[in-house]
């Protein structure tokens, strides 16, 4: 195969490989990142041991409770709690004896594209000092990817709690895939992990369907491409035979 031959098949071939899959541009693609999908609120206003949609429970620690802004507002013996930092609900990383964690997996990245987590968390006022550890894990080979563990200080009241957003940055690995995963403080039974609210994702993601326009074209410049590179194949042979005969 000739040159020209092997420049039109790479052309073709890269954009059938563009049609089958191509990235895009950085997206969002966590479920239910701000936890105001799950499961009914009870009566005052909470849901303790119901996972928010989306969202798994990992296995050895208790399932986080699903707290709510009603929560908050249930009168003036809970004032001292944490209303949201968005929507109507949060996540008290408390879980429900002694601690919490929850991690949700995703797939059809872009293996070694960057991927950052934000988060935002605070301190339940007047419970004792807590942690909140944010990790990015292959799901496949369990190896940490990066991971940060945050204190958080023991806060005298509501008015003294303050929401603050995180980041986590790392890489995806071979296979594609991420697991979020947050876990509470395991140290304490005092009920000091953070609360936690509106976690995104972003990430490249890999997609396949419908070419857009700029696909396509790549495609007909590919044929095209092949179809010249067989023009001056034939052209180049005539005045061969044209000797010969
Ligand atoms: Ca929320």
């Amino acid at each position: 195969m000739n040159g020209r031959w092997t420049g039109a098949l790479s052309a073709v071939g890269i954009s059938l490989g563009a049609l089958l899959a191509h990235p895009a541009s950085a997206a969002t693609v966590l479920v239910n990142g701000g936890f105001e999908d799950g499961p009914a609120m009870n009566a005052s206003g909470y849901n303790r041991g119901g996972l928010p949609t989306g969202w798994n429970a990992v296995p050895g620690f208790e399932t986080p409770d699903i707290a709510s802004s009603a929560y908050v507002q249930t009168g003036a013996g809970f004032a001292q709690l944490l209303g949201p930092q968005e929507g109507d609900r949060y996540l008290d990383m408390n879980g429900m004896s002694p601690t919490g964690a929850i991690s949700q997996d995703v797939a059809g990245l872009v293996a070694g594209s960057a991927a950052t987590l934000t988060f935002w968390a605070s301190s339940w006022a007047q419970n004792s000092s807590g942690l909140l550890t944010a990790s990015f894990i292959d799901p496949l080979t369990s190896a940490v990817i990066a991971t940060t563990t945050l204190s958080f200080p023991y806060q005298p009241s509501a008015a003294s709690s303050v929401w603050t957003e995180y980041t986590l940055s790392g890489l995806v690995p071979a296979s594609g895939r991420l697991r979020v995963l947050f876990s509470g403080d395991s140290s304490s039974t005092a009920r000091g992990a953070p609360g936690l609210d509106n976690v995104a994702l972003m990430a490249s993601t890999i997609t396949t369907g419908v070419p857009e326009p700029s696909t396509w074209a790549m495609m007909l410049i590919g044929f095209a491409g092949l179809g010249f590179a067989g023009y001056r194949k034939r052209a180049a042979v005539q005045p061969i035979r044209g000797r010969i005969a």
